[in-house]
């Protein structure tokens, strides 16, 4: 427990610290339950600020010692952290401390981890470490001696000396705190380098435990071709002699970007054919781009305060999706990135934890590590590209590189760069940063002698805490179609800047068919009454993948609406539609496989609650089952063919072609389990030399209530690896029926191998139970009592898993009188348990609003 008045902490009261850090010297002396950690700050005031009180952040710490300039102090001891009286001038701390890394279950600051060592101190685990500035802002270069016997002891920056059970490191680069890290363990490297554009040459290593070093090739491969990309793409080079990669078992996040020294959560760096899928492959390289791009925005360039967060976050996401397109395909990656925002960022948006893209107040920053600061930030640099243009983009990030590197910088930094760069206003675009909740744009169109004019409309709905939106700048691409199909009006930008809009298009034969948003080209709901002939024309015709694929995600929408509300079978516009792109083998196969893919049941509760219904889980589950069936049995000539081609001969290769006709290939079994009671699968199953199909192929049997021969042949082949057993867990959570889904859960609680404390082996159970719609929402509410009986176990031992698993509970006000009851007492069960963190205590109070 941090406190018992937990603080909210607000944007608006920022103020510079009032001295500067020149340099740190931290030795550490390891050991699990007593570590001492002896640090030396140079501090000297700050010239930018007025001045305050000594204060450093520490928490969980014994201080043992402290001096100032050589002589012992004693300090106000508090659990946040100390206040001292110091010199006026400059002046040398020094302290000594002691933690205790293998108590460190919150897995914050310095902890233990299958025997090894490792830190994660973004946002604010530094000040479990020792007693510091933990903000930001306050960046310094470190110096760092550890002694340990374990032979591989690591840190930031370049090595400085080695020798019997001592390493010291050296960091060149200014950086806060959050960006420290230490690794000490038992550790094998797979190593490589990567020379500059500058002609530096860098040793590239990636540490693992003994007997993983088979799963390292791959993300070496990502890394380089990642650092390859940032030179290429934005001018970027690595400023340092070394790069390590550390994977670690136990941990929060997905991996972390500290200077030189990466940390990852092994499930997001180990790779291989026999263990991980092509979306593990994808994800991987994914992120370790990511983490790598943070060496500029990030690391090089840092947030002035947490608020910003976007401000490295959203444009790293943004870097990660340009490389992952210009590395496989463009429009498969806008459809991905598409589905994955309105899933969760749309959802986070529509619901009680709605915050902006820069939040105003926090009470715990961890909570605010979300898919809108992050996704949705990305969305705000794509329509920043979209307004500015790729030229400007270009020369607006060349000047935020040459002004602000060194600096822990704001978002009007970022705007302002724009602005000297391009001679643009933004002041209206910076609503995208103020305002939360999803625009909904409504559209109405005519056409009149030659003259087709589109009519916009956006709203916002109020969220928490802003009940009024002004209009936004909305970048709306819009192409038109004529009649038989061929491009009226290539692709154009409208800049919509009012609440209500339009645009007129003259010289038109026909009236025309309009495509609009391509590319997905704002993150708002469009919101469009067309027919089903409208929308069958683009699936057939648009020439932007984008909105071809949403048109037929669009009718999905449509279909399974009508059959939860009338029972009503999918029309054959629909089924003829879907058959017509699985046979056009002139499209990229993955991206036929997007199309086959309905809108998760979750999507259809929120379609359902926007059209003014109560979504039922359960129908809903019956619903996307009785579509599967339907759509198989209409494809079901074509099917085996379509499986057959897509089969892929030979060593399995994790690139976007193969794992294209994998993904097709999947999408199809799926509707072939339908149909033949899953003898293919089974046939798949036991021919599968790879993860992807053979998760795929057992996938494909749970879903239709069968293959309990494979998850015990699938138990006894893997039990020993800890990643694929993360699979084998969430599989069947995810894929239990509704009325079994919380005694399935509950049961693999009780397995030998469910770890709770391990975040990957709690998510794999609990995220796969929150991802069963119907099944967490069962009728008797088995699944809500389920999931607060564990965050009410997890929270003491680690308050952020367990604050972030509390989201699964933000859509409780889409459903029904009886449901919401029973999710109320599943909140207010959590929210009142003695002692509840301040991070799941923040989430509790504000999803119940
Ligand atoms: N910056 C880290 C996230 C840290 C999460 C702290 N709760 C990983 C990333 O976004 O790259
Ligand atoms: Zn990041």
């Amino acid at each position: 427990m941090k406190d018992a008045t937990p603080q909210t902490i607000y944007l608006a009261d920022y103020a510079p610290y009032p001295w500067v850090i020149d340099s740190v010297a931290l030795t550490f002396r390891l050991s699990p339950n007593g570590t001492r950690v002896i640090s030396k700050i140079a501090f000297r005031p700050n010239p930018a600020s007025a001045g305050g009180e000594f204060f450093l952040h520490g928490e969980h710490l014994r201080l043992i010692s402290a001096k100032i300039d050589g002589v012992a102090v004693t300090p106000d001891v508090t659990d946040k952290g100390l206040t001292c009286a110091v010199p006026d001038g400059p002046f040398l701390w020094e302290a000594e401390v002691e933690i205790d890394p293998e108590a460190n279950t919150a897995l914050e600051g310095l902890y233990m981890s299958n025997g090894m060592y490792c830190t994660q101190c973004e946002a604010e685990g530094f000040r479990r470490i020792t007693y510091y500035p933990d903000r930001p802002d306050v960046m310094a270069v470190f110096t760092v001696r550890v002694e340990s016997d374990l032979p591989v002891l690591l840190s930031n920056g370049d090595p400085v000396a080695q020798g019997a059970g001592f390493a010291e490191w050296h960091d060149p680069w200014p950086k806060p705190a959050y960006l420290f890290a230490l690794v000490a363990g038992d550790l094998v490297a797979t190593s490589d380098s990567f020379t500059t554009m500058e002609g530096r040459e860098v040793a590239l290593n990636i540490w693992v435990r003994p007997g993983d070093e088979g799963k390292c090739a791959f993300g070496l491969e990502a890394l380089k071709a990642s650092m390859k990309w940032d030179e290429d793409v934005y001018g970027r080079a690595y400023d340092l002699d070394i790069f390590n990669i550390v994977a670690v078992d136990d941990f929060n996040a997905g991996a972390m970007e500290n200077k030189g020294l990466n940390i990852f959560n092994s499930a997001l760096i180990l790779a291989s054919p026999a263990t991980s899928t092509d979306r593990d492959f994808e994800r991987i390289e994914a992120v370790i781009a990511h983490e790598y791009f943070h060496n500029w925005t990030g690391n090089r360039i840092t947030c002035r305060d947490w608020f910003q967060l976007c401000l490295k976050e959203g444009l790293t996401v943004f870097r990660d999706q340009q490389f992952t397109g210009d590395m496989r395909s463009h429009a498969v990656k806008r459809i991905e990135d598409a589905i994955l925002l309105r899933a969760r960022q749309f959802r986070e948006d529509n619901g009680p934890l709605a915050h902006p893209v820069r939040p105003e107040s926090f009470i715990e920053i961890n909570n605010f590590y979300t898919i809108t600061v992050y996704e949705k930030g990305a969305e705000l640099i794509g329509m920043l590209k979209r307004l500015v243009g790729d030229a400007d983009y270009t020369r607006a990030l060349d000047l935020y590189f040459s002004r602000h590197d060194g600096d822990a910088a704001t978002i009007e930094d970022w705007l302002a760069v724009f602005e000297d760069a391009t001679g643009r206003d933004l002041t209206q675009f910076k609503r995208w940063y103020a305002q939360a909740g999803t625009p909904r744009v409504a559209v109405t169109d005519d056409f009149k002698d030659g003259v087709y004019t589109l009519h916009f409309e956006q709203k916002t709905n109020p969220t928490p805490g802003q009940d009024e939106k002004l209009p936004q700048v909305i970048p709306i691409a819009v192409g038109l179609l004529n009649p038989d199909g061929s491009e009226a009006v290539a692709t154009r930008i409208l800049e919509m800047t009012e609440a209500t809009q339009s645009f007129t298009f003259t010289g038109l034969a026909a009236r025309p068919f309009p495509s609009i948003l391509r590319g997905f080209s704002a993150p708002v709901i469009l919101e469009r009454d067309s027919s089903m002939d409208e929308r069958a024309f683009l699936l057939a015709h648009d020439t932007d993948p984008f909105n071809k694929w949403d048109a037929g995600r669009a009718l999905a929408r449509d279909v399974m609406q009508a059959i939860v509300t009338q029972g009503a079978p999918a029309p054959r516009a629909y089924l003829d539609g879907l058959a017509a792109v699985l046979r056009d083998d002139s499209l990229d196969p993955a991206f036929r496989a997007l199309v086959l893919s309905l809108p998760s049941e979750d999507d259809t509760a929120q379609t359902l609650a926007d059209a003014g219904h109560t979504p039922d889980p359960t129908a809903i589950y019956h619903a996307h089952e009785a579509l599967r069936v339907q759509i198989a049995q209409h494809l079901q000539d074509i099917l085996p063919r379509i499986y057959a081609q897509n089969q892929v001969d030979g060593p399995y290769s994790p690139d976007a072609a193969a794992a294209g006709n994998r993904a097709l290939g999947n999408a199809v079994l799926a509707f072939i389990t339908r149909l033949d009671g899953g003898a293919q699968a089974a046939q798949q199953y036991a021919a599968a030399d790879n993860m992807t199909q053979q998760l795929a192929a057992l996938s494909c049997l749970l879903a239709t209530g069968k293959g309990d021969d494979q998850v015990q042949a699938f138990y006894d082949q893997w039990q020993a690896d800890r990643l694929v057993m993360d699979k084998w867990f969430a599989l069947q959570v995810a894929n239990a029926a509704p009325e079994q889904a919380a005694q399935t859960a509950r049961t693999l609680t009780q397995h030998a191998l469910f770890d709770w404390r391990n975040p990957n082996r709690f998510r794999s159970v609990f995220g796969a139970l929150a991802g069963n719609t119907a099944g967490f929402h069962a009728a008797d509410g088995a699944g809500y009592d389920l999931l607060a009986d564990w965050l009410i176990k997890l929270d003491p031992a680690n308050p952020q898993t367990a604050a972030r698993m509390t989201a699964a509970f933000e859509t409780w006000r889409r459903f029904g009188p009886d449901r919401q009851a029973r999710m109320r007492v599943a909140l207010d069960r959590i929210g009142k348990t003695k002692g509840l963190s301040p991070d799941t205590g923040e989430m509790v109070a504000r999803i119940l609003g």
